[in-house]
């Protein structure tokens, strides 16, 4: 009989803990407060390196819902054990109320010392505290008491508790459930971003990049430009960042003439560039998707790099954002960067860097440090965070042409399009080659307009009439007449090469 009891404390002690963290996640939402997110920070920082970054490598998005899985099931664990603390306390002292209040005070204590807001710890707090009193049961009431006649009543006894038990556990998984479903609704209704600041000149560059764009046939095919919603991600951290403009600065620091820190304030006063820039993940396969185009606002980074007067020996900077990245980067090519706080026109996203990122022309997505908080000039070339993990993303680019699933297109009269996407870096592209015979023959595609930016993308375009299947590969040639490389390789360490191919008809 002790055995039921046991099983009831344990299952309203999980319960009180999954409510605990939905109450939290209603109050907070994804943010800093929410107490799964401290917890998530501890677990990725325990688990070693090679297997936190093995899983973001190999899962992406799945390899960071795993860590978040992880941090969701230790969190419900940790607010589970106070809730069962509590549960016991009020058996021991028969008092319904001490064991709401250790539960509700205990769970406080733990959101408020993990997250460091008290108010919003109550969002955990309270569903705790509610579990355990509602669901606490005197010993008079159980079978696994003394009472006798309990013990004679047993069998309707352990029906009535068992009906108290899930009835306080629907609850509170009701609950989970309707936190869940209800944050959902209201992120959706996201606000849409603010425009950036200063950034006029980025809606005649948005419809200059789009009337460049091919006319496509394809539904769903990107354009020059990336939306916003559709540009990829990568981030080392499950939770991004949030640095309010207020709050954001920037320090030189290390080997320089003079140490300096610029605010967001100074930062958008200086002159401002809206350039069309590209962006490719040395982690993506030759035809992955982790590539995307925007109009970027923001300033020059040679004056500010200028006037702090770099002294190091290695011409090498480190550049670290606020989620603990860090890549080393040449200072002399750094000084063709650009810092960033627009995006398509609006204000830089969280997930892409709010306020402030660094782009460097022409070099791997890893060197486009987000959330930019320091550049330290060194004396001595170091590692920076892909690096001290194999990967050598620091470099430039390679050349590809893409073929996605939407770029392949039946056009009713019998014929196929053919449309992508073809990236070099700073050469630009001058052509890309299209063949419908395995490589035997090729035909030059159709391009977009050039454009006067130093490192973007352009489309091309093919339609043939099919006879039967066809093997279309295509390859491009760089802005100084290099060809896309045959020889194919996966993305380790220094960036995939070789054609893309793919059966058609
Ligand atoms: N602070 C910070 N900057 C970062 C990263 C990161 O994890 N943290 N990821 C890098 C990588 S690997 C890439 S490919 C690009 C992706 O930029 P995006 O998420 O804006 O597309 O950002 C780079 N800058
Ligand atoms: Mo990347």
């Amino acid at each position: 009989m002790i055995n039921v009891t046991e099983r009831r404390e344990t299952l309203l002690a999980a319960a009180a803990g999954a409510a605990a963290i939905a109450g939290s996640y209603l109050v907070a939402g994804w943010t800093p407060s929410f107490v799964v997110r401290p917890v998530d920070q501890t677990v990725v920082n325990l688990t070693p390196g090679p297997i936190v970054t093995a899983t973001i490598e190999t899962l992406g998005e799945a390899g960071h819902l795993l860590h978040i899985a992880l941090a969701l099931a230790v969190a419900v664990g940790l607010f589970g054990a106070v809730a069962f603390a509590g549960l016991r306390l009020a058996a021991h002292t028969d008092r319904r109320a001490v064991g709401a209040a250790v539960a509700g005070g205990g769970s406080w204590l733990l959101a408020a010392g993990l997250t460091g807001v008290s108010t919003g710890a109550l969002g955990a707090a309270l569903p705790a505290a509610a579990v355990v009193g509602i669901g606490w049961l005197p010993s008079s009431a159980t079978p696994s008491g003394g009472d006798t006649d309990a013990v004679r009543d047993a069998p309707a006894v352990v029906n009535a508790v068992r009906r108290r038990t899930l009835g306080v556990v629907a609850g509170a998984l009701g609950f989970v459930a309707a936190t869940a479903v209800g944050r959902r609704a209201l992120a959706s209704e996201d606000e849409p971003l603010p425009d950036a600041p200063r950034s006029e000149g980025a809606a005649a560059r948005l419809r200059e990049l789009d009337s460049a764009s091919l006319a496509v046939e394809s539904d769903g095919l990107q354009g020059m430009v990336t939306p916003i919603g559709e540009f990829y991600n990568v981030d080392i951290a499950e939770f991004d960042p949030e640095v309010t403009a207020d709050e954001w600065s920037l320090t030189f620091t290390g080997e320089t003439g003079s140490e300096r820190t610029i605010e967001f304030d100074e930062l958008i006063d200086r002159p401002v560039e809206n350039r069309a820039v590209t962006l490719r993940c040395v982690g993506e396969d030759q035809n992955g998707r982790r590539i995307g185009n925007a109009v970027w606002t923001g300033t020059p980074i040679r004056p500010l790099l200028e006037s702090v007067d770099p002294q190091g020996d290695c011409n090498c900077a480190m550049l670290r954002g606020e989620d603990g990245y860090y890549v080393q980067f040449p200072v002399d090519v750094l000084a063709e960067g650009f810092l960033v706080w627009g995006m398509n026109g609006k204000e830089l996203p969280t997930s892409h860097g709010h306020p402030v990122r660094v782009l460097i022309p022409g070099h791997w997505g890893e060197t486009n440090v987000k959330w930019l908080s320091e550049i330290e000039l060194l004396n001595v070339e170091d590692d920076g965070y892909w690096e001290e993990r194999g990967w050598e993303g620091t470099g430039e680019v390679t050349t590809v042409a893409k073929l996605w699933d939407e770029g392949v297109t039946e056009l009713g009269d019998g014929r196929i399009e053919l449309a992508g996407h073809a990236y070099a870096g700073t050469p630009g592209i001058e052509r890309v080659e299209v063949s419908t015979d395995g490589g035997d023959t090729w035909t030059d595609a159709e391009l977009s307009e050039a454009l006067p930016d130093a490192d973007v993308w352009r489309q091309w375009r093919h339609v043939f009439e099919p006879d039967g299947q066809h093997e279309v590969v295509v390859r491009a040639v760089d802005g100084e007449g290099t060809r896309q490389t045959s020889e194919a390789s996966g993305p380790v360490p220094s960036g995939a090469s070789g054609w893309v191919r793919r059966t058609v008809g």
